[in-house]
């Protein structure tokens, strides 16, 4: 009988621990503890990080784990990385649940940056409108470039405020809608979107409205993972654990 850890913290997690729970099977939702209200799940939960690789790898023996799923966001690359280490020093068998890169269509203009720092070089010059619809963990190093007005969108409100000068900030949960994101964009005369390749669907509703709006767009890349069996459907999970989802599940 399978007992699975799911490293959370994205749609495509908590879409797997709804099947999961539908199935009847044995598995807990891990977070890192990152915000304050995670959305409750159909599985138990448990919070905080293990203690580095070794961390996992005792957590996975203690728990009896047999299956590791890590459904973890493209750019948290240090829990993935730790995924693999642990799984192959313990033996786990390990599957990735994640989303395929977003690919410009006609009508976007992005310019694409390798990473966070070459996202804040890329914004030197007049002062802008930018939204920076990239969370609370990378926000400082845009004081680097203080002329912008900034638009933040966090998920709690923070303990301090930001050390940008110019900003507004917005606190809301995803995921966010299309026309929503519309609203908020033309609200704060924004005229430049910074984000991350993050995929998936539950954060593509500012890509949508930048289109929309005809805004350029700052896509950031996302950090190189290492090697691992990766899957993008819940419902492949499934499978890998010789389980096929009922009928109308
Ligand atoms: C703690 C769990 C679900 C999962 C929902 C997805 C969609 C909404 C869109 C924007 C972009 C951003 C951010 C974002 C999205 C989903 C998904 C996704 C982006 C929660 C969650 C946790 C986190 C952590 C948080 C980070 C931040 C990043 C906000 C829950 C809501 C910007 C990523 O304040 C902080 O410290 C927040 C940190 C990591 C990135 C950053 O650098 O600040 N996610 N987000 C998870 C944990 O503790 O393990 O609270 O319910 C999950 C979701 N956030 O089940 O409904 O699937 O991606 N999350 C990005 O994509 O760039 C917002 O504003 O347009
Ligand atoms: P990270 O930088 O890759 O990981 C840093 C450390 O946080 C890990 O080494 C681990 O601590 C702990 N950790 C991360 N995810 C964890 C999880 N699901 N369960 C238990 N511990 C975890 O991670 P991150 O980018 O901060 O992401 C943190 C969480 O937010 C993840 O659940 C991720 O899916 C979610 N998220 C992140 C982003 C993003 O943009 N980064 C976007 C949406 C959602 P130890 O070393 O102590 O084990």
């Amino acid at each position: 009988m399978p007992n699975i850890l799911l490293l959370g913290g994205t749609t495509e997690a908590s879409a797997l621990a709804r099947l999961l729970a539908a199935q009847g099977l044995s598995a807990t939702l891990s977070y890192a503890g990152r915000t304050a209200h995670p959305r409750p799940q159909p599985v138990p939960v448990r919070s905080g990080g293990f203690g580095g690789v070794a961390g996992l790898a005792n957590y996975l023996r203690d728990h009896r784990i047999t299956h590791l799923v890590d459904a973890t966001h493209p750019f948290a690359a240090q829990m993935s990385a730790h995924a693999v280490d642990a799984a192959r020093l313990t033996g786990v068998p390990l599957l990735a649940l994640t989303r395929p890169g977003w690919k410009p269509v006609a009508g976007d203009r992005w310019t694409r940056v390798a990473d966070i720092d070459a996202a804040v070089a890329a914004l030197s010059g007049p002062a802008r409108r930018v939204m920076l619809a990239l969370g609370r963990m990378h926000v400082d190093a845009f004081a680097a470039q203080p002329q912008h007005h900034y638009l933040l969108r966090f998920v709690d409100a923070p303990d301090r405020p930001p050390a940008l000068p110019r900003h507004s900030l917005i606190v809301d949960r995803g995921p966010f809608t299309g026309a929503g994101d519309i609203a908020l964009m033309q609200t704060h005369g924004v005229d430049l979107v910074v984000c991350k390749n993050a995929g998936g669907a539950g954060a593509n509703a500012k890509l949508t409205a930048a289109r929309a709006l005809g805004l350029p767009v700052l896509m950031i890349d996302r950090p190189v993972l290492p090697d691992r069996m990766e899957v993008t459907r819940p419902e492949d999970v499934l499978a890998w654990l010789g389980h096929t989802a009922d009928r109308g599940v």
